[in-house]
């Protein structure tokens, strides 16, 4: 009886650090539903406003946004950490529940990376499928600050959604050669027409159909360096949710003209996004089951 419950235990201990509450998703819990107005340019995000972006860093300084997707998955750029690969494990932090870089408050939490996953396609020069994913060393809690975004279950599901407004948010520069912001920064962007965004005067056909223009045609709104990874938030009328549409990619420079931000489209990625954290999660739980077993041979031996 005594070995049953300790079996029981451990099982426990072992899987409770691998579910994830992907059933709520996408509220935020300390700002109501955007409005009807627009906002042209960027402004300080309301305390609570994007409670699923990250603050992604190295050796403590900010590096790249990021999105997290559950209470172990954050969503991030490749080129955020193709070239830093041998220092990601040790120099790599993930800080959530931020709003002033350089004054984390009560709300924040700090995890480090336990593994990254890199889209296998990425594409240095194009910069198709700039995806990656991070497994966290540990779980985050979910508080008011702190909360998991939706991802779209594929491209049909992004045009039910009908968005009705969609923002981005980052520590990026104002401008392109500028310095980070300490306050995270919002701005309204609409989604530009792929066709549109391939025009001869605009991106002349490198947006590829992994990639989604979005910003305003005048370039008012736009991010910039350091927004990179970081989320493109559509928020669905009918669900009264935010979905992730997109991961800030690259653009030419910020705030042009016909030059709107390039994003990741996260629906084209809905099977690679499922199936890399499925991977993972049944590859712990296969050690998981390993090592309850060879407690249990241990345990049963000392009998
Ligand atoms: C960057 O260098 C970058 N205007 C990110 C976004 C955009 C341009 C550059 C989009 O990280």
């Amino acid at each position: 009886m005594e070995l049953k419950a300790l079996v029981l235990l451990l099982s426990a201990l072992c899987l409770s650090d691998l579910t994830s509450t992907q059933d709520s998703c996408g509220k935020r819990l300390l700002v109501a539903a955007p409005g009807a107005f627009r906002i042209v340019g960027g402004r300080e995000a309301p305390e609570g406003a994007w409670p699923w972006q990250v603050s992604i860093q190295i050796q403590s300084r900010h590096h790249c946004g990021g999105t997290i997707l559950s209470n172990l998955w954050v969503l991030t750029a490749t080129h955020c950490c193709h070239k830093y690969l041998r220092i990601i494990k040790s120099h790599f932090r993930v800080v959530a529940g931020l709003n002033v870089l350089s004054g984390p408050g009560d709300q924040t939490q700090i995890r480090s990376v336990r593994e990254v996953k890199m889209h296998k396609d990425y594409n240095g020069i194009t910069s198709d499928n700039d995806v990656t994913l991070l497994l966290l060393s540990s779980p985050l809690n979910f508080t008011d600050h702190v909360q998991p975004v939706c991802t779209p279950h594929n491209l049909a599901h992004e045009f039910i959604l009908n968005f009705s407004h969609c923002f981005i948010s980052g520590w990026g520069s104002p401008s392109y050669g500028g310095r980070l912001m300490n306050r995270l920064q919002e701005a309204e962007v609409e989604l530009i027409d792929r066709t549109k965004c391939n025009l001869i005067t605009w991106y002349n056909g490198i947006i590829t159909e992994n990639m989604i223009c979005a910003g305003l045609e005048s370039g008012a709104a736009d991010s910039c360096q350091g927004d990179s990874g970081g989320p493109l938030q559509c928020y669905s009328e009918d669900e009264d949710r935010f979905y992730v549409v997109g991961v800030t990619s690259f653009g030419h420079e910020c705030g042009l003209p016909h030059k709107p931000g390039v994003y990741a489209r996260t629906s084209r990625f809905a099977g690679w996004l499922k199936a890399s954290q499925g991977a993972s999660v049944s590859a712990a739980r296969r050690l998981n089951t390993r090592l309850i077993s060879a407690l249990l041979s241990a345990a049963l031996t000392l009998l």
